[in-house]
């Protein structure tokens, strides 16, 4: 990683003494890691941060705010909003579109930006002004990865709490180090956080380990939809508003669902569409390294085509239209590709 750029990063950020800190729509274990320990290192600092979410988030993620917390965001007017601040840190994300609820206001804002990401899908969130810095590599694995290098680059004290945000971050990511995006800089950095003496067993326990019966309840009812196509190559799967219903399941219980047919050997590309609240269908794609499908199917592409984005093996898109007809059309999207494949 350019240690130039991490550094001149450093310094614009130590000048900011009130932060305010984002991250996308939906935040993961990633995108809250590394709010987290920014905001812990830059208070350790003496200094002002302010980490927002827009939305409850998922109740396992909830430990990652005890330490000061995160705050809902509260729409006002921009100057207002730009009056409380110094500069805004951006995690995870290089997309409007996975910055809706704040996009107006960062459109209008003329504060400074440092934005940390390492998502291949941008659009002109990278290029927004002048004033902004971006810390973009696709090839790390998490922005808490990023995060890590830009802390040893600025020389900042990691402590336990701090140390256990980022390893959150970079294990959740890479699905416990299991992903494809998992490399020898992932391992050594998260070795590099367990000296600082946190438990991984713990952390996983509280992570995976605590999901609700609803979400036990929802994945029920999520699996008798369950189609199986192109011999098994595409599962696909929905669930819809009736099911939280009935199941008093929330939209945050759905983290993960997509991955329940993955496990299984033949099932190189898995689909779910859920109906949100707002009436649009929201699409989680996830597909295997092609070294184990035998297929190569890259659902950063898909999800484009509906209006989404992400990594090769992960991608989501919200879409407006009816589930049973985005469903079909997602299924020809995926089946055409797969199709094109030369036969192994
Ligand atoms: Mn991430």
């Amino acid at each position: 990683m350019d240690r130039d750029l991490l550094q001149e990063a450093g310094r614009r950020l130590s000048g900011w003494e009130r932060t305010m800190i984002l991250t996308h729509v939906r935040p993961d274990g990633d995108g809250l890691g590394a709010m987290a320990a920014l905001k812990r290192v830059i208070e350790s600092a003496g200094r002002q941060a302010t980490a927002y979410v827009y939305a409850e988030i998922p109740d396992r993620y909830k430990f990652l705010g005890e330490s000061g917390g995160f705050i809902f965001w509260q729409d006002d007017d921009p100057q207002k909003i730009d009056a409380q601040f110094d500069g805004i840190l951006i995690f995870d994300t290089c997309s409007w579109s996975q910055l809706e609820p704040v996009a107006d206001y960062l459109r209008k804002s003329s504060l400074p930006k440092i934005v940390v990401d390492h998502h291949d899908t941008n659009d002109d969130l990278a290029t927004m002004n002048s004033n902004a810095l971006y810390i973009i590599d696709s090839t790390a694995a998490s922005t808490s990865e990023i995060a890590y290098a830009w802390l040893r680059a600025m020389n900042s004290p990691i402590d336990s709490l701090t140390a256990e945000a980022l390893f959150t971050g970079i294990a959740t990511d890479t699905g416990w180090f299991r992903f494809s995006n998992t490399n020898s800089r992932t391992f050594l950095w998260a070795a590099d956080l367990l000296e600082s003496g946190i438990r991984p067993d713990k952390l996983y326990a509280t992570i995976y380990s605590s999901y609700s019966l609803e979400r036990l309840r929802l994945m029920g009812h999520m699996l008798s939809t369950l189609e199986l196509h192109a011999d098994g190559a595409l599962a696909i799967m929905s669930i819809t508003r009736e099911m939280f219903d009935k199941t008093g399941a929330k939209a945050t219980d759905t983290e993960e669902l997509v991955n329940e047919p993955l496990d299984t050997g033949p099932v190189a590309v898995s689909v779910l569409l859920s109906e949100m609240r707002d009436g649009r269908i929201r699409v989680n794609f996830r597909s295997k390294a092609p070294e184990v499908a035998g297929v190569d199917v890259d659902v950063s592409q898909v999800a484009k085509q509906f209006g989404g984005g992400g990594h090769q093996r992960a991608s989501a898109t919200r879409v407006e239209g009816k589930l049973d007809e985005v469903r079909k059309r997602v299924t020809a999207a995926i089946l055409s590709i797969l199709n094109a494949q030369p036969a192994q």
